[in-house]
């Protein structure tokens, strides 16, 4: 559980704020919303011991549709901001989110720095597999062959594997979704946000306007396979990996890695040196010293 234990159930409406989201009428990112509400009205922390943390995109305007604090930052910047917050006010439960693009090309330079620090924070990526604010461009997880408005004659780019990428860098807990199994994916968020570090949620959540039109809800529905069914032991970190291979070939919904023993958290060592120093008054002189201002 995110720091601080309350598991009392509240109603999901107490996180939908009053905006309207201007989203295009099917995007996949309403049922990322509903899904978010419903996972946090289940873990029943208020709104004001939430902080919502997003870059720049369409999936990014999400804090804006909840009443917990939000900060819709700047483009790549989501995970930056999101470990500052916590790491300022280890209490808050942070959830970070975000397109691919956002997360995967401009901040994918902060990707393993989140993974290997591991602060309790949640990061939701909303995986379209386009830029969808900036109208259709091709995005780090576009397939190979994807014509946009940028690839006309067809993606010649290997694609970025979300999966694969997280579990290399060492996140503690990978899971994929999808809105297309609402139930799943309200469970995956609520589970993610309850594993006590760095938890990564990549949800496939189709973009209607710009994404293909082979890949909407209706064809996850019919292929999705979830994880449970196929017998698959989130402990086992190789199997995973096995299966991250498959991303863009399958949609495999379910935890794929959640590790059995989540090692301590880096806000957790602030807080234990935090402690240390306030008994340490010799170290903790010499270190107000270090910041006095002349
Ligand atoms: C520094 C900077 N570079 C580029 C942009 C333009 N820009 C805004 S959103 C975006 C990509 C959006 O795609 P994604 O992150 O996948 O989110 P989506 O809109 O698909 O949800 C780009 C390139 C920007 N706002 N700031
Ligand atoms: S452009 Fe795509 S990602 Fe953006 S709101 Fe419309 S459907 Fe959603």
């Amino acid at each position: 559980m995110k720091s601080v234990e309350i598991p009392t159930s509240t109603q999901p409406a107490v996180y939908k704020s009053n905006l309207k989201p201007i989203w295009c009428p099917g995007c996949g990112d309403y049922g990322v919303l509903s899904a978010l509400c419903k996972a946090l009205a289940n873990i029943g922390r208020p709104p004001h011991e939430i902080a919502f943390v997003s870059g720049i995109g369409c999936s990014s305007r999400i804090p804006g549709y909840t009443t917990a604090y939000g900060f819709n930052s700047v483009h790549g910047r989501a995970l930056p901001i999101a470990q500052g917050i916590k790491i300022a006010n280890p209490d808050l439960l942070v959830i970070a989110a975000g397109g691919d693009g956002d997360g995967f090309s401009i901040g994918g330079g902060h990707l393993p720095h989140a993974i290997r620090r591991n602060l309790d924070i949640t990061y939701i990526v909303m995986d379209n597999q386009v830029y969808g604010l900036t109208k259709g461009q091709l995005s780090p997880t576009s397939p190979c062959g994807a014509k946009t408005v940028t690839s006309v004659y067809g993606s010649m780019e290997a694609p970025v594997n979300p999966l694969a990428t997280v579990l290399g860098y060492g996140c503690g807990f990978v899971a994929q979704g999808t809105p297309a199994d609402l139930p799943g994916l309200i469970a995956l968020i609520e589970e993610a946000i309850r594993y006590p570090g760095f938890a990564f949620v990549n949800v496939q959540s189709p973009c209607v306007t710009f994404g293909s039109p082979d890949w909407q809800l209706p064809q996850h529905k019919k292929t999705l396979k979830k994880l449970i069914e196929l017998g698959h032991d989130p402990a086992n970190r190789l199997a995973a990996f096995d299966l991250a291979q498959q991303y863009g070939e399958e949609l495999h919904v379910g935890v794929l890695y959640r590790n059995p023993n989540p090692p301590v958290t880096y806000d957790q060592l602030v807080r234990q040196r935090q402690a240390e120093l306030a008994g340490n008054t010799v170290q903790k002189d010499r270190i107000l010293e270090m910041f006095k201002v002349a």
